[in-house]
């Protein structure tokens, strides 16, 4: 009988290179953290979703800045790190601006760490523009995990999202400027594959301009050996060409990745991170360890209010034979926290083929009142370790169970499942890989 992990087509060497990764195994992102390194300020491209004030959007969810550091300072920023978190696997830069429009500082970073920290993973998040020039360096350097956003793979769609391209001191605008960053973009992933750098895939998905054209985006990166994508949700962000669109819906973003997981794995535990992020995915850390000043002079006051402006409302279709819960939770794949609390509250689909990990929601985006954008209005069960009355009192009125109890979040989802008639596979209940 062949194991897990050959049915899903991740040989023993390719399971050892991801399993400490918290962003290529789902695993791995309950237990292992990241710390990311803001050493790189610059950008070449414009993207339309993105304000500069803030962090790369296509790593980062907008209205956060981070402090920019010098190589040196971010190197003690490791060592300071290491010393008080033993689960620290790897090493990122994913900003604020592009990693490779800063290749200077990203590299000397780079260099420092592998010194100093040899087994620790060097992780890298572009938007693929000079892959082709620093390909080469990349490989020397150890990067291992190389992250590419990547939003259309036609310069139609592509010049509805870029506003331009900054190639050689030139600017480069519309389509022309898609084309200039998609041929380089595709001949980058080519660069890495050939090189054996494991790559991951990240889409902004904007409803009405690139969402339709995603699968074709996935089937294209999949022949390129990318071996994860990662479909990330726009979040309008004020002053930008799309501060009056909306982000997708958990269901559009869902049907999206279903119908891109037939080829290529999906990432669907991101937490678009901000580039200064320090510890578990979704337990940040970095503004209680280290003064995280504004570069830009806004700061994240305005976290906030942007991320709430535009919230896209929960609407997960209930339907026979599968059910949606959310789990409040610290961390560790455990049900440990009470609701409301100060975890996350993460969303499971429990069906007799599988129970699926789906979102994380941010209780800052949502509200928990009676209304429609009620973050919760769309699953069956609130699963914590304690609920107060009045949350009670707030499910009971919107049909939902509460349910407290403690151990492995997926067990609890699996004995939910089991009470409303539907049986999840043993394979699924003992956890991802
Ligand atoms: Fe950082 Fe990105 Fe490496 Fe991960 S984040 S550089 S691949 S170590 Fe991860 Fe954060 Fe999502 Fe990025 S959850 S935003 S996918
Ligand atoms: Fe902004 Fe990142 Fe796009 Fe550059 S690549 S414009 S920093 S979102």
């Amino acid at each position: 009988m062949r194991c897990r992990e050959e049915k899903q087509g991740i040989d023993p060497e390719l399971k050892r290179r991801i399993e400490d990764h918290p962003c290529y195994s789902e695993k791995a992102h309950h237990r292992y953290a990241r710390i990311h390194l803001p050493v790189a300020p610059r950008c070449n491209i414009q993207c339309n979703y993105c304000n500069r004030k803030y962090d790369c959007q296509n790593e980062s969810r907008p209205g956060v800045t981070s402090a920019v550091l010098a190589p040196e300072e971010a190197l003690e920023r490791v060592e300071e790190v290491s010393r008080v978190m033993p689960n620290l696997s790897v090493v990122g830069i994913a900003g604020p601006g592009d990693p490779l429009a800063n290749p200077d500082e990203t590299f000397r970073t780079f260099e420092l760490l592998r010194d100093r920290f040899p087994d620790m993973k060097r992780c890298m998040s572009t938007n693929g523009l000079m892959l082709i020039e620093h390909a080469d360096r990349i490989h020397e350097l150890g990067i291992d995990h190389v992250t590419v956003t990547l939003n259309a793979v036609d310069p139609e769609i592509g010049a509805r999202i870029y506003s331009h391209v900054i190639l050689d001191g030139q600017r480069h605008f519309g389509r022309e400027g898609a084309s200039v960053l998609l041929e380089r973009q595709l001949l980058g992933l080519r660069m890495l594959r050939e090189r054996a750098i494991l790559t991951k895939v990240n889409i902004v998905m904007v409803p009405g301009v690139n969402d339709d054209h995603i699968p074709v985006i996935a089937r294209r990166v999949n022949d390129l050996g990318a071996f994860i994508i990662n479909v990330i949700g726009l979040i309008p962000t004020p002053n930008t060409p799309f501060a009056d669109l909306r982000g997708p819906t958990p269901s559009e973003r869902k049907r999206v990745q279903d119908q891109c997981e037939g080829f290529i794995r999906q990432m669907r535990w991101c937490r678009q991170c901000r580039s200064d992020a320090i510890g578990l995915l979704g337990h940040d850390l970095s503004s209680s360890m280290f003064e995280s000043g504004p570069v830009f002079g806004e700061g994240c006051r305005m976290k906030k209010d942007i991320i709430s402006s535009k919230a896209a409302s929960p609407d997960l279709a209930k339907g026979p034979g599968r059910i949606y819960v959310a789990v409040s939770t610290m961390g560790d794949e455990e049900v440990n926290s009470p609701f409301p609390g100060t975890g996350e509250v993460l969303i499971y689909e429990a069906t007799r083929d599988h129970i699926m990990f789906l979102e994380a929601r941010d209780p800052s985006r949502f509200t928990y009142g009676d209304g429609s954008d009620n973050m919760l209005k769309d699953v069956q069960a609130v699963i914590a370790s304690d609920l107060d009355e009045e949350a009670k009192d707030m499910l009971a009125g919107l049909g939902i169970d509460a349910v407290a109890c403690s151990g492995p979040i997926r067990s609890a989802v699996a004995r939910y499942a089991r009470g409303k008639g539907i049986d999840p596979p043993e394979d699924d209940v003992a956890g991802p890989i």
